[in-house]
């Protein structure tokens, strides 16, 4: 018996004197899966530069396949977010064969409504109904697009704001967004989604027009059932308590999905837990708790795990692999507080008790379970230590030069 089957079976043996059910946990592990960013694995960059990272892929047939050595090494990211139109191409159906010949889905689709110099002063909101039109018809066709290539969910932010007191009425933005949402919301398929992505400031700085989860969860209230919010852990002043928005979003059955990064200043996309990663714990913890829930399971389990990360000092590949097996791994750790458990310490007024409860979870060592995890699915056992010795990010520099 080798070294980490050993410790597998003391791990197991610990949980089980706990309570826990190790199949289920194991299961529970199999539910969660991550969407890749397409634009993850291009070269991006600040407004100050782009370094370009020697076999980065150059368009989105490569960041497919950037993309499914991930899932293939990682075995829990079958499906990969594009934007539009970055990823434009001419013919989608080959793309969707592309993605599916690479054991991949298309994810969610994603209007670009920033870059035009057409948006200038706004798109969904802006004061010139042309402009609005424009917008709205690019969102539309992203609809088309994502038909195509059967994707199931829209995902839309807008840079839309202002930059000066004065510089537009915010009611009357405010009532052009909701008709631009209305028109785009009713020309959503059945079975497509609408999240509305909220960002506090940036790229303008007096005011963004979706800049909070209450704004966003108005308008997707107001829109209708296909309409959730979609939360970007980059998008909020420092110190906001973002794991309480993700339990309230979720009782109201309103959380549509995540895009995961960390910030340490403002929308810094750094790999998710590189700064805060008892704040990832924290976050996971209340989504375990919604999938226990009888009463939001089955609501619960259809949220989205999406990462929105540039990685533009980092290694693209290495930077999404590190991520996703961080997501994994605090997951796994979230996994092993019960909210039972947890209730007593709360309902004895023990703050130290339930506190240490979670620190408990949260210090622990679950490499046994990911190991269990990854042996079940003939995984490498560390994929990005695997992904180092492979030889592929020579191969690919090689190729694309
Ligand atoms: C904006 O900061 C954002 O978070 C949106 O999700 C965009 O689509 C994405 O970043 C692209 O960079
Ligand atoms: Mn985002």
């Amino acid at each position: 018996m080798d070294l980490m089957e050993k410790k597998y079976e003391l791990f197991v043996e610990e949980l089980k004197n706990e309570g826990w059910d190790i199949e289920k946990l194991i299961s529970e592990l199999m539910m969660f899966k991550f969407e890749l960013p397409s634009w993850g694995f291009g070269d991006m960059g600040t407004r100050f530069a782009t370094f370009h990272e020697p076999g980065a892929a150059r368009n989105i047939y490569e960041k497919l396949e950037d993309a499914a050595l991930v899932n293939k090494l990682t075995g829990i990211c079958p499906t990969v977010a594009l934007h539009i139109p970055w990823d434009k191409v001419d013919d989608w159906k080959d793309l969707k064969k592309h993605a599916e010949n690479l054991g991949l889905k298309i994810g969610a689709i994603n209007p670009n409504l920033f870059q035009d110099p057409d948006y200038k002063y706004g798109s969904v909101t802006n004061p010139d109904p042309k402009i609005r039109k424009r917008a709205i018809d690019h969102i539309l066709e992203c609809i088309e697009i994502a038909k195509i290539l059967e994707s199931d969910v829209i995902s839309l932010w807008l840079a839309d704001g202002t930059d000066y007191p004065g510089q537009d009425d915010f009611r009357d933005r405010k009532k052009r967004l909701e008709e631009s949402l209305k028109i785009v919301y009713d020309n959503l398929p059945e079975n497509m989604k609408l999240f509305i992505e909220y960002k506090y400031f940036e790229p303008a700085f007096y005011h963004t027009d979706i800049q909070d989860w209450g704004m966003a969860h108005l308008l997707s209230t107001k829109l209708g059932d296909k309409a959730y919010v979609l939360v970007d852990l980059g998008h909020h002043p420092l110190g906001a308590n973002i794991e309480q928005i993700i339990a309230i979003l979720l009782s109201e059955k309103k959380l549509g999905g995540f895009h995961f990064n960390n910030k340490k200043y403002a929308d810094d996309d750094l790999t998710l837990g590189s700064i805060n990663p008892y704040e990832v714990f924290l976050i996971f913890k209340e989504l375990v708790f919604a999938v226990r829930d009888s009463e939001l399971s089955n609501y619960a389990k259809n949220v989205r795990y999406m990462f929105d990360q540039v990685h533009s000092t980092k290694s693209k590949i290495e930077a999404m692999l590190q991520s996703v097996n961080t997501a994994q791994y605090i997951l796994a750790q979230s996994l092993l507080v019960d909210r039972d458990k947890l209730l007593d310490y709360q309902k004895k007024f023990d703050l130290i008790g339930a506190e240490e409860y979670l620190l408990k979870a949260f210090r622990r060592d679950v490499t046994p379970l990911i190991w269990k995890f990854r042996k079940d699915l003939g995984l490498p056992e560390n994929p990005l230590e695997y992904y180092r010795r492979s030889g592929y990010k020579v191969k690919i520099s090689e190729i694309r030069g």
